[in-house]
């Protein structure tokens, strides 16, 4: 039996899942992607808690970081640039028992898909949303993102990254209803590892920046924190 009594979710038949139930295809990131360790605390978490993974859902937008729903058993919607919030709105209203979890890179969440970041986060869903913060636009090889640390080159910003960064934290923590605002990295796992754990138990909107390495475009400029 699920000890969660937030979401409508219990282990009511005799299955007990293990961590390979929830393991997808291969994870095809770089090696050394702060990406691999956010999967491996999310699979420990799904297992932690005995989620059915026909009764969880993860959503996710383009980008590195929204391959998410790939690697994992569970019912997936790999969507649409900026697009994953509205999407996992939809799901959750109409499947309230379901457990919806948003993953989305910090271009993703924070440039193209700002406004449905605000608004949801205004509504206050119960959805728990992961932003995968590396600080730049991975997938399409390097550019700015609005987390991308000032001077900091990229390939539309080669003299170094104009505007100072924004913050997500207190932009988020900024926006009226906003119920759940978190910060965590994903190179340090027992600090994720708790982060999830209570993000997944709040009831409304849990939304966790976490920071998340790049070795392939980043060279050690994290993020600010
Ligand atoms: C409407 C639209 N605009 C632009 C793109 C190109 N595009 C795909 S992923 C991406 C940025 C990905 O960066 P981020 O969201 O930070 O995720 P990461 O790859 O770093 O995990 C962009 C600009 C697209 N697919 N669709
Ligand atoms: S480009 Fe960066 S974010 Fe994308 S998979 Fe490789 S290391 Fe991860």
């Amino acid at each position: 039996m699920s000890s969660c009594s937030l979401h409508v979710l219990t282990n009511d038949d005799d299955r007990t899942f293990t961590l390979s139930d929830y393991e997808g295809a291969r994870a095809r990131w770089c090696p050394g992607c702060g990406d691999h360790s956010v999967l491996a605390a999310v699979e420990k978490l799904l297992s932690a808690e005995q989620l059915k993974p026909e009764d969880t859902v993860f959503v996710s937008g383009i980008g590195c970081s929204s391959r998410f729903p790939h690697y994992l058993k569970t019912y997936g919607f790999h969507g649409v640039h900026g697009r994953a919030l509205p999407v996992a709105l939809g799901i959750k209203l109409h499947r309230p028992e379901l457990a919806v979890f948003v993953v989305m890179g910090d271009g993703d969440c924070t440039s193209i898909g700002a406004g449905h970041w605000v608004h949801t986060l205004r509504y206050n869903p119960d959805l728990v949303v992961l932003m995968l913060d590396n600080g730049i636009y991975g997938l399409t090889k390097n550019q700015t993102s609005p987390t991308t640390p000032q001077g900091v080159p990229s390939n539309t910003q080669p003299q170094g990254t104009i505007l100072p960064p924004l913050n997500p934290i207190s932009l988020a923590l900024g926006v009226s209803n906003a119920s759940f605002v978190a910060q965590t990295a994903e190179f340090v796992p027992a600090h994720l590892y708790a982060t999830l754990r209570a993000a997944f138990h709040h009831r409304g909107l849990s939304f966790v920046r976490i920071l998340q390495r790049c070795p392939v475009f980043t060279r050690g400029s994290l993020p600010r924190r």
